[in-house]
């Protein structure tokens, strides 16, 4: 059943308490690449929009995301716990020798996730294929895709978005989670991808630019998605790495805050900040 806004951003706020403790406990991970997907993730799996059922993850008529971003593992991982997939408190396991919620996503060892991903830019071509076999198949399931910003720079992710275009895949929603920052620096200065939507669009796609760390936006963005007809959708989610953590987004611009987690001592702070 979808939950509500309010219900959406209580959970998201429930999400991001998940992202910081297990990424604290294991002293490493990526929290701020989690935190600024927090939103769009919440929404897709408790908004009504991703059809599944966590006693049967292969249902072949489930609804399909794939975190293209895949070292945002963590933000999958809550979500999932949440959903029900496993049960929740495997979640502080993240990164521990034997545990299935492995550094980056693998779908042959964690029920939910639907592609193994960390090697960027394959997202969005694993997407076409879905999106192509729903086809095939003559089911109507809808497949998502979240890539990063930096991700762009891949150049995989443009020949899948001009197959995805000429193939018409409405069936298919990329979301770029666009946080300006990649491993090395500002998203901008490591390789400028601007317009990203306007790439898009001369692909062939429907785009929509919006706050992504926005609910309420997140929701008519969704809801847009499914009403395009004859084209894939595009969605510029402008966001901020880090969202929720004062002193996440601050060490992003001192000292470029990549892949590193809460120390401990700052954990409490975190989460009441987060309420
Ligand atoms: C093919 C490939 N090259 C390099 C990396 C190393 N790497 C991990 S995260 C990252 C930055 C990704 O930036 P972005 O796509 O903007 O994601 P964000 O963390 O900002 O959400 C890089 C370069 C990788 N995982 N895969
Ligand atoms: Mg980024």
């Amino acid at each position: 059943m979808a939950e509500s806004l309010e219900e959406l951003r209580a959970r998201a706020q429930s999400v991001r308490r998940d992202i910081v403790r297990m990424t604290t406990e294991a002293g490493s991970g990526h929290p701020s690449s989690s935190l600024s997907a927090v939103e769009f993730m919440t929404a897709i799996y408790f908004g009504g929009f991703l059809r599944y059922d966590v006693k049967n993850p292969h249902w072949p008529d489930r609804d399909r995301f794939i975190l293209s971003k895949g070292h945002a593992a963590p933000v999958l991982y809550a979500v999932l716990g949440q959903a029900g997939f496993f049960p929740h408190d495997q979640i502080m396991t993240l990164r521990k020798l034997g545990s299935p919620l492995e550094g980056h996503p693998n779908m042959t060892r964690l029920a939910g996730v639907e592609a193994s991903t960390g090697s960027l830019g394959q997202g969005l071509s694993l997407g076409v294929g879905h999106a192509l076999a729903a086809r095939v198949d003559k089911k109507d399931f809808h497949t998502y895709v979240m890539t990063g910003d930096g991700e762009l720079g891949e150049g995989q992710v443009w020949e899948a978005a001009a197959s995805a275009a000429k193939y018409k895949l409405d069936n298919l929603t990329v979301i770029v989670d666009r946080n300006h920052f990649q491993q090395t620096g500002a998203s901008e200065d490591v390789l400028d991808m601007d317009p990203i939507d306007g790439k898009f669009a001369a692909f062939g796609w429907h785009t929509q630019a919006l706050q992504g760390n926005d609910m309420e936006e997140v929701l008519i963005a969704l809801k847009r998605a499914r009403a395009v007809k004859g084209q894939p959708t595009c969605i510029l989610s402008l966001t901020r790495k880090g969202q929720g953590i004062l002193k996440l987004l601050t060490k992003l611009k001192d000292e470029n805050y990549h892949g590193k987690p809460l120390a401990p001592k700052d954990l409490d702070e975190a989460l009441a900040e987060i309420g």
